[in-house]
């Protein structure tokens, strides 16, 4: 397509589908026209991949998933359409910038964190590989909140990205699904029958993924509640407005709202029913497309897979062998088998209060059915498994983790750590009975959107040194390693960082109002706020920096800027806490004339993707510090990596596979060990021995009792500081000492120029093997059991 056809079908689609002319069109016009006629461009590949899949009479794998952070979707597909440069041109000639028209689209924000980012990486990958599959969804009204800063103190406030149209998505009326709730079950004819008291009517709507050079697209289905009869018109002729309304309102509050907990299983009964209604809806579409292809449920396992993303969707095994058992009328044990051999389940995390576990009497209230059929499930695992000390329902409790092990035939963790640790903590009875069971799949992510939309820069410096073919094979990366011999090739990383630094330290001052230095480190850790992730251990340490950085201001520091980005559940007392502490500190540090330069601290508020998309290119050091043990895997220490920027961090998750990856020496260490973690608990004094050794952690800790940063209030941190001085159980102090001087040796190394660089750039050319596309293939081949069909 040339700029000038582009330029076309921008201003036919302005005029008949926005009803707008060129001199009145403002940007939101001109990006509603842009997705339009891109748009436009996706259909014929779409429409190719399904033929292509039917006709192959292909498996197809189904990602089921409470969560899809997207982001923006209009630069992925123009750059995976190389329509870059055209659009660029086209825009151009109607005086509109693309940059800009691409930043006014909303972020769709329909996850908390890295489990809603891995399924929108997936989906990307998915389409790049040719793998056949959908993503099934909810279609949340509202997105994660919108965060703000009063005073410092977290406020939230409802997202509202449908406010405008969604120009990608197709609704399909057509498509809508029954999901009964409640109600009774009776049997009939030796089958039993489900009447469910309330139903709602769950509907499709249809966004394309388009792959890498757009030889491939799948859909993302996500599906919206409403009602089944508009309003209760016999209410309303009596006068009975609202009541006559009552229907609607309970329909749309299903796909009203996303819940704004991340690992967190809190169990509420709207929580379960939206769990259920986009489970069910997926199920039904699922299996209606299976038996238009094939006409034995046999092959249903050759045909069909199943991902359960985490345990939000595990209803699907009760679910499947209702529909298999109930209403196909398959023998129990024949259904269950169908259903674990189609479905397998993904754990990410092993922290308890994030396993979900549903109360027995609310799911007798909710899905009276299913509880049945769970108790059956458990009843077929003992008759098997007679020594097992395993139960699925237990204090009253349906508890989902055991569920979905035992109804997957593949359950996997998502990085080498984790995935031992689920072997040998929450699964290790079931690992004993099915020693095969348990496989990993570490993460990944997508370079498409991580390196080449994120970071032009260094996407044109690699290209133009190693060619293209990195986009969609990054392990082509390692093909940097002997350039960084090359001094002509370490200036050029150089300036592609120092020019996305500078970048960012505008947006920083238009954003924040706080002039940085960008020849400072950039210094940054953007994540959930959550203790386990310890941004607390960070800021401890920017506290005792500057307390140092005051007692002798002519040591030749190293200039800092500490960047912190992230938002808290809002029910989560101690994260808010630590939101406000960071603030705090910033505002005293930031005011403060001793220091100046050498040390500032920033945090802008509503962290999400298109945030991290600025700060990760212009990062130099990537903050991954959790407890060790805790952190499942993280997939933004992957996208810092290939960025060049080099990390501080323990040896959890996947950090420790990319300290393999990219050398020891290129990649600070610090901290226990997750063994050695468990064993210091042991030591009830530990904090207090560890605060006692300290006299900087002490200092740091005063700093904050004083009032120092609290306007004299020196019980404004008072239950935080108890926490850490009475049980610490995430070993901030523990770990305070050996964090502190780790930092020190990365002033060090910051201090050489051209000794950081080079570990930047071999952190780049070391980190291709974190592509998500090596993580689907590895899904297809251990899992799935699928093969590309490109
Ligand atoms: N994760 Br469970 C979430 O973001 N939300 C959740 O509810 C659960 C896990 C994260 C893990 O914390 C992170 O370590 C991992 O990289 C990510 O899932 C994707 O696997």
């Amino acid at each position: 397509m040339t700029a000038q056809e582009l330029q076309k079908a921008v201003l036919r689609h302005l005029e008949l589908s926005l009803g707008k002319d060129l001199a009145h069109a403002t940007v939101y016009d001109i990006r509603m026209s842009l997705t339009l006629a891109v748009r436009d461009q996706v259909i014929a590949p779409w429409f190719e991949s399904t033929r292509k899949t039917y006709a192959a009479q292909s498996k197809r794998v189904y990602y089921l998933s409470m969560e899809f952070l997207i982001g923006r979707l209009l630069e992925d597909a123009v750059n995976n359409l190389g329509l870059k440069q055209t659009a660029q041109e086209a825009l151009d000639a109607l005086g509109f910038d693309l940059t800009q028209v691409i930043a006014d689209e909303p972020d769709a924000a329909l996850g908390n964190g890295g489990l809603g980012r891995l399924a929108a990486c997936f989906l990307d990958s998915m389409s790049t590989i040719g793998c056949p599959g959908m993503g099934y969804g909810i279609r949340y009204e509202h997105g994660l909140f919108r965060q703000s800063f009063h005073d410092g103190v977290q406020i939230e406030e409802p997202e509202d990205w449908l406010r405008q149209p969604h120009g990608w998505e197709f609704a399909r009326p057509e498509a809508v699904e029954r999901i009964g709730f409640g109600g009774t079950v009776e049997a009939h004819d030796g089958r039993m029958r489900w009447s469910p008291a309330d139903a709602v009517l769950a509907k499709a709507h249809d966004t394309p993924i388009i792959g890498w050079q757009g030889q491939w697209a799948n859909t993302l289905r996500l599906w919206g509640a409403e009602p089944i009869q508009a309003f209760d018109l016999e209410a309303f002729n009596r006068g009975d407005f609202v009541g006559a309304a009552e229907q609607e309102a309970f329909a749309r509050t299903i796909s009203r709202v996303l819940y704004p907990d991340d690992t967190n299983g809190e169990g509420k009964e709207l929580r379960l029913k939206q769990e259920y209604f986009f489970t069910a809806a997926s199920l039904r579409d699922i299996l209606r497309r299976f038996l238009s292809e094939h006409d034995d449920l046999e092959l249903l396992p050759q045909k069909v897979a199943i991902q359960l993303n985490d345990t939000h969707p595990a209803i699907a095994g009760p679910e499947l062998i209702r529909i298999l058992h109930d209403e196909h009328g398959l023998e129990f044990d024949h259904a269950m088998a169908l259903a674990r051999n189609t479905l397998s389940f993904t754990n990410h995390t092993l922290l308890p209060e994030a396993l979900e576990r549903w109360p027995q009497a609310l799911m007798a209230r909710v899905l009276p059915r299913h509880l049945q059929i769970i108790a059956r499930i458990e009843e077929a695992f003992l008759a098997a498994q007679p020594e097992s000390p395993v139960r699925i329902l237990e204090d009253g409790d349906v508890r989902m983790g055991e569920l979905s092990f035992i109804m997957a035939h593949r359950v996997n963790g998502v990085s080498a750590l984790h995935t031992g640790l689920v072997k040998s903590t929450v699964f290790a009875q079931l690992h004993r009975t099915f020693p095969d069971r348990i496989v990993n799949q570490t993460n990944g992510v997508t370079p498409r959107r991580w390196v080449l939309g994120a970071n032009p820069r260094l996407s044109a410096l690699i290209t133009d040194r190693i060619g293209p073919g990195w986009v969609d094979d990054l392990e082509q990366l390692g093909a940097l390693e002997p350039h960084v011999e090359d001094a002509g090739f370490m200036a050029d990383y150089a300036a592609s960082k120092a020019g996305n630094k500078a970048d960012l330290a505008a947006w920083i001052a238009d954003t924040t109002g706080i002039a940085v230095d960008p020849a400072a480190m950039f210094d940054v850790q953007i994540k959930r706020i959550h203790e386990y992730k310890r941004q607390h251990l960070n800021i401890l340490e920017t506290i005792a920096l500057w307390q140092d950085m005051r007692a002798n201001p002519r040591a030749g520091w190293v200039p800092r800027v500490k960047i912190f980005g992230g938002k808290a559940a809002p029910g989560y007392v101690r994260a808010k806490e630590i939101i406000r502490l960071i603030n705090d500190v910033a505002r005293v540090i930031n005011a403060d004339p001793v220091t100046g330069d050498l040390l500032k601290v920033v945090y802008p508020a509503n962290y999400n993707v298109s945030m991290a998309e600025k700060l990760i290119p212009a990062s130099d050091l990537s903050e991954q510090i959790s407890t060790a043990g805790k952190e499942a895997s993280g997939t933004g220490n992957m996208k810092f990596a290939l960025n060049g920027a080099l990390t501080i961090g323990t040896l959890d998750g996947a950090n420790v596979e990319i300290r393999e990856h990219v050398g020891a020496e290129n990649f600070f260490l610090f901290g226990m060990t997750a063994e050695e973690v468990v064993a210091r608990r042991e030591d009830p004094q530990h904090q207090a021995k560890a605060i006692a050794a300290s006299p900087r952690l002490a200092g740091a800790l005063k700093g904050i009792a004083d009032g120092t940063f609290s306007d004299g209030d020196g019980a404004r941190y008072a239950a935080l500081l108890a926490d850490l001085r009475g049980h610490d159980y995430f070993t901030i102090c523990a770990d305070f000492d050996s964090y502190w001087n780790c930092q020190r040796q990365v002033d060090a190394a910051f201090a050489d120029p051209a000794r950081w660089m080079r570990m930047a750039a071999l952190n780049t050319a070391r980190s291709g093997w974190f592509s998500s596309d090596r993580t689907i293939r590895g899904y297809m081949a251990d899992v799935w059991d699928i093969t590309p069909l490109i």
